[in-house]
């Protein structure tokens, strides 16, 4: 590759051992990872990293430098750094949306009975869906709600003079305040080509009606597209529970054939975790040598799984080129979404072969699969015999897998949690809504997002976690965060329960749920806002999200998808601290905009804190500010009556 490593350079790269030998080994091999890839990198453009390098238009590009205030059109700093950060809230948009799409065409074609070995696993969730949409359930079977709530997920999706019916998701309170803003999306495709509209060659100028559009296109993201993944996927996959688990490159066995998948949508990896237990393949790998057929996964594929069948965890996102570097992995089954394209490169110094199965991504010199959901068990099967025969080719001097592995227990949807909390009589939220009220729960936390080779990677995340833990704050988590926070060991309910505040602890041992819970994969960012919907609908604290003693985190984030992330949140009333800036830093008042002056239209704001100390700090005093609000931090002094007023109160 371009970038040749540097052999000499020993460093840490993350606080994860297992990552730094796997770095440490491709340099020795000669094999440039993301890492070396970086520092080829540096320094990086200032105009990029500020936002205010323009290419919008072909007088362009563009830069705003002391000796140019304004591109060639008259574009300020202010407008060109806007209408950057929208394009990238219009490709995070798409990427969770066109995911969303997807599930719903699986679904689809599940009603109509062409759906081969997929089906409703979950008949519950599906009639639930079907009654809050308004979709007809009474006297129709699974199949014929499939369809129509099929349907009416399709045309969420295009244009409407209605707004998203799916926002109905959210509190009624927060609704209100979109249509005030005229924030509501209407059609989530619709939304986002309404962005890249606006941010064409001369359409919209003013920075701060650019960002109110961004954030609209944003809950087309959170409170539509990702909210229709999630939905989606428990129905034809099943609602996550608790389930145990492993997490690190450790997970990968010797002694088994090694299929990763990798990617964001759980369709195909359905198939591959149900074609790896058939007998007649795991008789074949036995012919092959092998002791038997290991999945696992990478990124949010990896967490889909996890959360649904338990299936270990090989790492996140920086740890995709590493897994391969293992010399132990016959297969890796790639579709969209934050795989890398080197990922070729370093299977090319491998047995490993490469095998892309999304008719929109293809990457140079990996096999191509045109993917069909009415042959995805056939397709799966294939696969893994490929894998299989992939087995003999392994090169045993080169196998270097790392020890390290760690327990984890995943697979908190809000169903599951509702149950936790409610015990054997009735599903209730209650009991977490009372001990933040009486303090013994400071408030709620959503750590979320990537890793960045800008940090030591993981270690921000798991920082973070346990700063916020020990102030007695509760931990939600997805994506790479949680797989972060997974391999720290912190995914243990035991151990995460010693780390946690006596308070906390004291809750979370009464109720039974683990201070810090694993939510899913980054299109389940949805039930975290549904988590914070579920606690006001309990009542006591607030009638909306901004109300909530609540903070988001994103302390290592990378993609455009994180920026539609930390968007939504925002728009939906929260604080989001992020471990550094989008590239936004070329304007004062853009940067003013998003840190200060949102709070006063949506209630959420966003801060830029690279330290994770300072950051848990921040999240606790805005936690507080809204305990104080709420009035549930007065101190409830007792009151000693004297005789009289007994009396009178008799
Ligand atoms: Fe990708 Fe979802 Fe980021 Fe991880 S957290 S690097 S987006 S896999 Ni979503
Ligand atoms: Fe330059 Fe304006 Fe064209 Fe951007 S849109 S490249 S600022 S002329």
């Amino acid at each position: 590759m371009s970038a040749s490593p540097n052999k000499s350079v020993v460093t840490e790269v993350s606080r994860d051992p297992a990552i730094n030998r796997m770095v440490q080994l491709a340099r020795t091999d000669g094999i440039s990872t993301a890492w070396d890839r970086y520092r080829g990198q540096q320094p990086q453009c200032r105009f990029g990293t500020e936002g205010i390098c323009c290419r919008l238009c072909h007088m362009g590009p563009c830069r705003i430098t002391p000796k140019a205030a304004c591109g060639i059109c008259g574009a300020d700093a202010d407008t060109i750094v806007a209408r950057n950060l929208l394009r990238e809230i219009a490709a995070g948009t798409a990427a969770h949306s066109d995911h969303g799409r997807s599930l719903v065409r699986t679904l689809k074609r599940v009603s109509e009975g062409k759906g081969g070995e997929y089906k409703i696993s979950d008949p519950r969730r599906l009639r639930e869906a079907g009654k809050f949409f308004e979709v007809p359930v009474e006297g129709r079977t699974d199949l014929e709600i499939a369809g129509a709530l099929a349907d009416f997920f399709m045309a969420q999706f295009a244009w409407s003079e209605e707004p998203n019916r799916t926002l109905r998701l959210a509190p009624e309170k927060r609704q209100a305040l979109w249509k005030k803003l005229e924030l509501e999306p209407r059609g989530i495709d619709a939304t986002v080509v309404e962005l890249l509209h606006r941010t064409h060659m001369g359409v919209d100028h003013d920075y701060r009606h650019l960002i109110l559009g961004g954030l609209k296109c944003s809950l087309a993201d959170g409170w539509a597209g990702s909210s229709i993944a999630t939905i989606v996927s428990d129905i034809l996959f099943g609602t996550p529970r608790p389930i145990r688990s492993r997490v690190n490159l450790g997970v990968l066995a010797e002694d088994k054939v090694n299929i990763i998948v990798h990617g964001h949508e759980p369709t195909l990896s359905e198939m591959l975790a149900m074609a790896s237990q058939d007998k007649e393949l795991l008789a074949y790998a036995g012919s092959k040598g092998a002791a038997g057929i290991n999945l696992a996964g990478i990124c949010c594929t990896a967490n889909e799984v996890l959360m649904r069948h338990g299936l270990p965890i090989a790492g996140n996102f920086l740890q995709q080129e590493l897994a391969i570097l293992t010399g132990a992995v016959e297969l890796m089954v790639i579709d969209v979404q934050c795989v890398m394209p080197s990922l070729a490169q370093v299977a090319k110094c491998f047995h490993t072969k490469l095998v892309s199965t999304s008719e929109i991504a293809q990457t140079f010199e990996a096999e191509q699969i045109t993917y069909e959901v009415a042959r995805g068990y056939e397709h799966a099967c294939r696969l893994i015999r490929t894998a299989i025969d992939n087995f003999a080719f392994r090169d045993r001097a080169r196998v270097h897998i790392p020890r390290e592995s760690m327990e984890i227990v995943a697979g908190f949807s809000n169903e599951t949690i509702f149950h936790m909390l409610g015990g054997r009589f009735r599903s209730t939220f209650r009991p977490l809504n009372d001990a933040i009220m009486d303090g013994r729960i400071r408030g709620v936390a959503a750590i979320v997002g990537c890793t960045n080779p800008k940090v030591l990677v993981d270690t921000q995340h798991v920082r973070l976690a346990r700063e916020l833990v020990k102030r007695n704050v509760l931990v939600l988590e997805t994506g790479c965060s949680a797989i972060a926070c997974a391999k720290a060991g912190l995914l243990v309910p035991e151990a995460a329960l010693a780390e946690a505040g006596p308070s906390l602890r004291e809750v979370c041992e009464a109720v039974g749920i683990p201070p810090i819970l694993h939510m899913g994969s980054c299109v389940d960012n949805s039930r975290i806002l549904l988590a914070a919907t579920n606690i006001l609908h309990e009542g006591g604290l607030g009638e909306d999200i901004s109300d909530l003693p609540a903070a988001g985190a994103a302390p290592e984030w990378m993609s455009e998808k994180a920026v539609a992330i930390a968007h939504y949140f925002v728009a939906s009333g929260l604080y989001v601290v992020l471990g550094h800036p989008f590239f936004v830093e070329g304007s004062d008042n853009v940067s003013t905009f998003l840190c200060r002056e949102l709070e006063g239209i949506t209630g959420g704001r966003f801060e830029w804190e690279p330290d994770p100390v300072q950051a848990a700090e921040k999240m606790l005093a805005h936690i507080e500010k809204k305990r104080d609000a709420l009035g549930i931090n007065a101190k409830k002094t007792r009151k000693l009556f004297d005789m009289k007023e007994r009396r009178e109160l008799a």
